[in-house]
């Protein structure tokens, strides 16, 4: 038997499993259980191997590539202690319902005592995520699909643990297999629930359409904008769903907490939220209190969504862009007057609104506003934003803008600081050729992106890191302030982080007064690697949490 006919050993069967499903990627760290099949991905399959500093930043890593690829993001850790590292992900990916392949190596069955021996099965299930087990050498394939299909059909990180001792047997028999999920394609549920909703809305004074992620697509946003403009109604969106209506008319922005002023406002007024592709969780609903005193119309392709949240007056299990012009349709049918909600008022107040604060020449501190301002001016076009957590992120959801909800990552579902820099670099291999900003506190910096900034400095990453340095964990600082408790314990004296980024192999400035933007605005345009802009503010000029 020539060396080609043989079978292939178990890694390589595994790399090859990864290569047949069309995993371009892979994010990971190799030790002696995972080694020779990232080997055999890079060498025997071409594939690209992200080799992150820190097993917790590879599988963070891959959560980003899923948060802007329609496929799954796929890492691979070695056993133990490293498999362990990444539960952080682990969790955040089944909070953000994030499809993901985790490729564990595991201890060799025989060798109990093994220091790295640890019970994997029990972290996968404690953080939520599902768990598979390669099963022989047999099964390669077979298991490797398994993972794959469930993580896509799941939406959620997927365990495959693999025992050390298969590694270098015989993958008996084996033969790709490639798998095929279905499309999720528009039902439209014609009966009782849409007559009611249609009902509702024809009778609204006041009606708003909010969009979630669930009707991002080009197709249902155009559909939502055709409803929209058929019933006289502003429009609005969750966090997630950013900027689908940027420049549109009677754009209200994000609806929730963080919404402005003019949006709380025609929120409240309004009698009716019509709302697609949205979950209506509390941060969208501010608490339940938009929900309150009007009716409220939920369309979602998902049954288990409709009503998971709030208790609302008619769902509709359907395809936003379907329901959205069957809607219109009858609507045009009965001849159903528009609501008249789009007043020339409410026009004025949203434009006025939009006026970006104007850049002036003031003296040290720089003034928190005006620099986001700045920052949405002159980062690059085309760009995908990513933001970790803390006190900054909440203006910076509202004044930094992008070309549509899938250019924007937010790193909040488990509410963890220093996710954000591993997320940026994931999202830039599912987006080649876009550049990836980073918007991060100075706490959530040090505590995960100091690990992983050289890992985008190896890999040739189009990023930019703005680090929002207020030398405090800011978040913390609003707390201290409600019981009236003296900052002290949450300030920090970090170190240069402009020279941490060069001594990472970036490049690094600081932006010290409103006379450093231009400096700022050159080093953006002739980057030549990751760069990190390290803005200094003023930890008691913050707006709050
Ligand atoms: C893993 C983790 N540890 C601690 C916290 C608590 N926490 C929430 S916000 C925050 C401060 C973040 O500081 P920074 O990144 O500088 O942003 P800022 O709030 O100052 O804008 C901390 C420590 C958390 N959310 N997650």
């Amino acid at each position: 038997m020539t060396a080609d006919k043989r079978a292939p050993t178990v890694h390589q069967a595994l790399a090859r499993s990864l290569f047949e499903n069309g995993v371009d990627t892979l994010f990971g760290l190799m030790g002696d259980a995972n080694m020779f099949m990232i080997r055999s991905y890079i060498q025997e399959c071409g594939g690209r191997f992200i080799a992150a500093g820190h097993e917790a930043g590879a599988a963070l890593m891959a959560l980003g590539y899923a948060s802007v690829s329609s496929k799954p993001g796929i890492c691979s850790v070695t056993h133990g202690p490293a498999m362990i590292n990444t539960a952080t992900a682990l969790a955040h990916g089944v909070k953000a319902s994030l499809p993901m392949v985790l490729l564990c190596g595991d201890t060799d069955v025989e060798d109990r005592e093994h220091t790295q021996n640890v019970a994997q099965r029990a972290f996968v299930v404690a953080a939520g995520a599902g768990f598979e087990q390669l099963r022989s050498s047999k099964t390669v394939a077979r298991d490797v699909a398994r993972a794959l299909r469930r993580a896509i059909q799941e939406r959620r990180p997927i365990a495959l643990n693999i025992p050390y001792e298969f590694d270098w047997q015989d993958a008996e028999g084996y033969e790709p297999i490639r798998i095929r999920t279905p499309e999720r394609r528009g039902i439209l549920s014609e009966g009782r629930d849409l007559d009611d909703a249609i009902g509702i809305i024809a009778t609204a004074k006041r009606p708003i359409i909010l969009a979630g992620r669930g009707a991002a697509s080009p197709e249902a946003r155009a559909a939502l904008l055709r409803l929209a403009a058929r019933i006289e109604a502003p429009l609005c969106t969750t966090l997630k769903a950013k900027d689908l209506f940027l420049g549109e008319d009677f754009n209200l922005g994000i609806c929730g907490t963080v919404g402005t002023p003019v949006a709380v406002d025609a929120i409240m007024e309004s009698d009716c939220i019509i709302a697609f592709g949205a979950s209506l969780n509390k941060f969208t609903l501010s608490g339940g209190t938009f929900a309150k005193n009007k009716r409220i119309v939920q369309i979602n392709l998902e049954p288990t969504e409709v009503g998971k949240n709030i208790d609302v007056t008619v769902g509709v299990v359907g395809d936003p862009q379907a329901v959205a012009d069957l809607i219109v349709r009858w609507l045009d049918e009965a001849e159903i007057a528009p609501s008249g909600y789009r007043t020339e008022d409410l026009k004025h107040k949203i434009g006025a609104e939009q006026v970006i604060p104007r850049i002036t020449r003031t003296a040290r501190p720089v003034d928190f506003l005006q620099a986001l301002a700045k920052l949405n001016e002159i980062l690059p076009e085309g760009r995908v934003l990513v933001t970790d957590v803390g006190r900054f992120m909440l203006k910076a959801w509202t004044t930094i803008h992008v070309a549509g909800p899938s250019f924007f990552v937010m790193t909040n579902d488990l509410g963890s600081i220093g996710l954000g820099l591993s997320f940026a670099i994931g999202a830039a291999y599912a987006a080649p050729r876009r550049p990836i900003v980073l918007l991060c506190g100075d706490g959530g910096f040090m505590h995960g992106g100091l690990a992983e900034f050289n890992t985008a400095v190896r890999h040739k990453t189009d990023l930019i890191v703005i680090v929002c340095n207020d030398g405090a964990y800011g978040a913390e600082h609003n707390t201290l302030l409600k019981r009236q408790l003296e900052p002290d314990t949450i300030l920090f004296d970090w170190p240069d982080l402009a020279a941490v980024a060069i001594a990472l192999g970036g490049q690094g400035m600081t932006i010290r007064s409103e006379q450093d933007w231009t400096s700022a605005e050159a080093a953006i345009e002739h980057r030549s690697k990751p760069l990190l802009i390290d803005i200094k503010l003023d930890f008691e000029q913050m707006p709050p949490f």
